[in-house]
């Protein structure tokens, strides 16, 4: 039986005594330098953000991302995870990394290549990894280009269910649909995120356009355990504060769960 590792434990014990977790998604090239995204992730895990997941899908590499997630978990005194974008973007400076597979990609890259060619360098780095099923969802942004996915319609919820369910099966132990980042239509429509997580058993991650406290309320409310902003940081005057805004707002909603 494969050990949950320390990542992982922490993540679901949050989830058991909250009721909802969130991640704050920082991407080095998406700040004006790498001192303010530094800054920005410590800020966040400061205003109680569970985790910082550190990359995008066309993430930063080498010395930017060891910089970027060296100093960050020098400080932020919560796990910092890779959110990957490829086999390149990893550290060995990261905690754990979403091990994810693409599910509705057309590319097989993206379903169980990529993970083939990064899997000796995650053992090698000794970075733990998170078995996740990757769902993305219309419109899909850049991940959805990039990974050439079969985007699942928004008004299509037994999809993301089924494919969800898939993913369960096949092993993964956390779910992260996605809307893509910054979405243009908003986030996961709820009624999607509520049938997504009443077909699987595992941790339900949703991200991708949630861009206020009350759209993240909403996404735990119809059933997600975990979500994950990434814009609504880098846009927020005070990142700080804005995440406390969100950190605050799935708690409550979290806490009528259990
Ligand atoms: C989507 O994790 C990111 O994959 C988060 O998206 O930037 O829209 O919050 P946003």
């Amino acid at each position: 039986m494969v050990a949950i590792g320390k990542t992982e434990r922490y993540i679901n014990e949050a989830i058991h005594r909250d009721g909802a977790v969130l991640s704050v998604l920082i991407d080095p090239v998406d700040w004006p330098s790498p001192d303010a995204a530094i800054k920005a992730g410590i800020g966040a895990a400061e205003a109680g953000a569970d985790l910082i997941a550190i990359g995008g899908s066309m993430g930063a590499q080498g010395e930017l991302l060891d910089i970027v997630t060296k100093s960050i978990k020098e400080k932020a005194g919560v796990p910092v995870a890779l959110f990957p974008g490829n086999i390149a973007t990893l550290t060995r400076y990261a905690d754990a990394v979403y091990f994810m597979s693409l599910l509705n990609s057309r590319n097989p890259y993206w379903i169980s290549q990529a993970q083939t060619l990064a899997a000796p360098i995650v053992k090698r780095l000794g970075i733990e990894p998170l078995p996740m099923g990757y769902i993305v969802v219309e419109p899909g942004g850049t991940v959805g280009w990039v990974g050439d996915a079969n985007l699942v319609p928004r008004n299509k919820p037994g999809i993301a269910a089924a494919l969800a369910l898939a993913g369960q099966y096949l092993g993964c132990r956390i779910i992260y649909t996605d809307a893509g980042s910054a979405s243009s239509l908003g986030p996961v429509p709820v009624d999607m995120v509520r049938a997504v997580s009443k077909a699987i058993d595992i941790p339900d991650l949703v991200g991708g356009g949630i861009r206020t406290p009350k759209e993240a309320a909403d996404v735990i409310g119809a059933g997600a355990q975990w979500i994950q902003v990434g814009t609504a940081a880098e846009k927020a005057k005070e990142p700080k504060k804005a995440m406390a805004e969100f950190v605050k707002a799935i708690k409550e909603e979290g806490k009528k769960k259990r």
